[in-house]
């Protein structure tokens, strides 16, 4: 009784926990019953009807969903479909996706600059430390407001994580990415007290999560000029690597000058850290305050600067080499405003950053990105909604109903979409970094779910992360390390580099991208359907290239889920 595997069967490679939603979709024109069975096909613990066909909006093909929620006997299944074949083996259990949260945190350690991997730590993935003095040239453009440090003076900023494939660190991009490791921790502290990766400080008294975000904060203090508060946007080569590993990457690094949105994002991070460290202060004295003042320190700054965007072309007309890594530009910074003032406001509890910002410039709800980070400001300060002085709690109504309103947006018509999943009603949602899309938006979910208490958040929260593993238009688990289809070339300069077959573990790809095959010119890509752009190739870095902030939501969903997973 053989049944060859198919891959027109798209599911959670990982598995389901026992009361969850629990689908499968068939590609294809396979139609009528289905079944799960035992691994050697040989018990039948459930039997279904594969649903109606519905056609895919954005590729046009046509799927059907097998649904089999009902089963909660735990084990490990196939999904059978006579005539077509049988899925990749999945789980039923408690717990079930802990790995995936526990790998994608320390999917952060292995990025770590400046320090040595261990094998005790990495395993096979065990390297030398990359950039360990990591000293940096001030490039100060002539145009920009500067008074602090001359250009040309040279700094040390050593440790911070990796942003990606590449070796540069850019304080924008560890903004968000630190935030919300961070806000796990405010989100679901008990379940963060056993989240343990087994890192170098795992035995301190300080959780995992809050250990492996030090590792970034303490490199962005750093990045703080100490003469006028000022954050520089970044830390980097001139241009990017070959794809060596991190050791062997010796180029002259730089410092480039200070941005506003820089200034923000590390505001709102260490205004966040500095009430999260704060009953941390036996095991780490005196930092909350360095970092409380930091953050007021950087606000500053920003009031002065408000228009010190970085533009890295208009910098390049004053300096030689040009830089060409990753701008991380941005023309509004209305939304870090808004995250800073947040942040700020709920650890000082001073009205005066509260009324600094407009909180509502427009009826948006634009989804979390690194360029957008109006409502990572949002969740705070409905986190804090009991805490808040009257004035924010003027406000908490329009939060409320604005938060929820965008997660019942996002929810809409999922049923009828060909993959029941939140991710990809739109083929605008397949942009560089589709991946994080899908996470940002099961944390949105989390979030109207905790203040509602309503499981259709939850249970839709869950689709994306289902996405994300493996039922998807690509067939591909895009974590690292996971699943039976797992993504084994991500564009990332130690995977390629180690010559050990397997890539680093508990990363995860950009995912689709609609623009790939233009941006990257990788050869390879067959697809034209927006949620099929993807390849497996490490060529391919608008579609397969790994980051700091797709790998957080990640982290965030995974541990949310594993913490409500009885709820
Ligand atoms: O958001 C728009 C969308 O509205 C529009 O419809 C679409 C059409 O092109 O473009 C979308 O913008 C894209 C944006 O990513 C989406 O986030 C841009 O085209 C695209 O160029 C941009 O790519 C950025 C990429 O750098 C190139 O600058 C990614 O966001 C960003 O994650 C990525 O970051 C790189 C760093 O520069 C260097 N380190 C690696 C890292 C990850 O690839
Ligand atoms: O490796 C770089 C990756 O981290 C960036 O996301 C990407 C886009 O900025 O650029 C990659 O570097 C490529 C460069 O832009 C062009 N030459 C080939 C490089 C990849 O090997």
């Amino acid at each position: 009784q053989t049944q060859p595997l198919s891959t027109n069967i798209r599911l959670n490679q990982i598995g389901f926990y026992p009361n969850a939603t629990k689908v499968a979709i068939v590609v294809g024109n396979a139609s009528g019953e289905f079944r799960i069975t035992t691994p050697d096909l040989k018990k039948t613990v459930f039997k279904g009807t594969l649903s109606e066909a519905r056609q895919n909006a954005i590729s046009g093909k046509t799927a059907r969903t097998a649904d089999f929620s009902a089963l909660k006997a735990t084990g490990t299944f196939v999904v059978l479909i006579p005539g077509l074949g049988r899925s990749y083996p999945f789980d039923i259990k408690a717990q079930v996706h802990r790995a995936v949260a526990v790998g994608s945190l320390k999917g952060f350690y292995y990025q770590r600059v400046s320090t040595d991997l261990p094998p005790r730590y990495a395993g096979q993935w065990s390297r030398p430390a990359g950039h360990v003095r990591e000293d940096a040239q001030v490039l100060v453009h002539p145009s920009a407001v500067s008074e602090g440090r001359p250009a040309g003076t040279v700094l040390s900023s050593p440790g911070g994580w990796y942003d990606a494939g590449d070796y540069n660190k850019y304080i924008v991009n560890s903004g968000i990415t630190t935030g919300t490791l961070l806000a796990l921790y405010e989100d679901f502290p008990q379940f963060c007290q056993t989240f343990k990766t087994a890192i170098p400080e795992s035995e301190n008294k300080i959780p995992d999560i809050l250990d492996e975000s030090l590792w970034n904060l303490r490199w962005m203090l750093t990045m703080q000029d100490p003469a006028d508060g000022g954050v520089y946007h970044k830390l980097t080569n001139a241009r990017f690597d070959g794809m060596v590993m991190p050791d062997k990457a010796t180029r002259e690094r730089y410092v480039v000058q200070k941005s506003i949105t820089a200034a923000l994002d590390f505001a709102a991070v260490m205004a966040q850290a500095g009430r999260i460290f704060k009953p941390l202060s036996r095991e780490l004295p005196g930092l909350s305050d360095s970092c409380v003042t930091a953050a007021v320190r950087a606000w500053a700054w920003a009031r002065k600067n408000p228009n010190q965007y970085y533009r890295q072309n208009a910098m390049n007309e004053a300096f030689d080499p040009d830089v060409v890594t990753g701008e991380y530009g941005d023309r509004d910074a209305s939304d870090e405003w808004i995250w800073a003032a947040a942040e700020l406001y709920v650890t000082t509890k001073n009205e005066a950053y509260y009324t600094a910002v407009n909180l509502f410039p427009d009826e948006k709800m634009p989804l979390p990105s690194w360029a957008q980070v109006r409502l990572l400001g949002y969740y705070t300060l409905a986190r804090f909604e009991k805490s808040l002085t009257p004035l924010g709690q003027k406000d908490l109504p329009q939060l409320k109903k604005r938060l929820t309103g965008f997660a019942d947006e996002l929810i809409r018509d999922v049923d009828q979409q060909a993959y029941q999943t939140v991710m990809g009603k739109s083929a605008r949602d397949y942009i560089w970094g589709s991946s994080a899309v899908a996470a940002n938006q099961g944390i949105a979910l989390v979030q109207a779910y905790r203040l509602t208490n309503d499981k259709k958040y939850l249970r839709n929260a869950l689709t994306n992360f289902d996405y994300l593993l493996g039922r998807n238009a690509t067939g591909y688990c895009f974590v690292t390390g996971f699943g039976d289809k797992p993504v084994m070339n991500p564009h990332h300069r130690p995977s390629v580099a180690d010559g050990i077959e397997a890539p680093v573990p508990g990363l995860l790809s950009g995912g689709p991208n609609g623009n790939a095959p233009k941006q990257d010119k990788c050869e390879g890509y067959t697809a034209t359907s927006a949620d099929e752009l993807f390849i497996d190739a490490s060529c391919s870095y608008a579609s397969n290239e790994i980051a700091i902030n797709w790998n957080a939501p990640l982290v965030y969903l995974a541990g949310a889920l594993e913490a409500l997973q009885s709820a």
